[in-house]
């Protein structure tokens, strides 16, 4: 159960924002805000699990892009990257989130200031920030 790794998405807009999902779960998590995305499976790949995910998820077609450069240790045998989309069809909808939310780099920067963001996603912080601000 603990092996593998997890996939997050770093969706961006055509206008340059960034979306952000509001966790349900686990109750230390509920509230925060992530990258959306999940476990990838046995015989995916990257690519595949995320946007398997992020259909899930959000509903959402997308097509995948570059990873993010920070890969965050969960646990012991269990890491998490991201990856740059775009959303190719249909609008982000919440199945297992709270709420979504689209954001431009101040937004982002103060709402990580203010302790909303998920703590492993915190590692991907500058380089989101640093796409936002392009
Ligand atoms: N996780 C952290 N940040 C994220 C994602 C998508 C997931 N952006 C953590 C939370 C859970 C684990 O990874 O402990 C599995 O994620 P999920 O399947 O509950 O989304
Ligand atoms: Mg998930």
């Amino acid at each position: 159960m603990s092996g593998g790794t997890v996939v997050a998405g770093a969706i961006y807009a055509d206008d340059g924002r960034l979306l952000l999902a509001q966790r349900a779960y686990p109750p230390e998590l509920a509230g925060l805000w992530e990258l959306p995305g999940g476990k990838v499976e046995p015989g995916e790949t990257l690519d595949q699990a995320l946007v398997r995910e992020l259909c899930e998820e959000l509903n959402v077609d997308v097509r995948v892009g570059v990873r993010l450069e920070a890969s965050v240790r969960l646990k012991p045998g269990l890491d998490m990257v991201a990856v740059r989309a775009r959303i190719v069809a249909g609008i982000p909808d919440t199945t297992e989130h709270l709420d979504l939310r689209w954001v431009d780099a101040d937004m982002l920067n103060a709402m990580d200031l203010r302790g909303e963001i998920v703590p492993n996603d915190r590692a991907w912080i500058p380089e989101l920030l640093a796409d936002l601000r392009e």
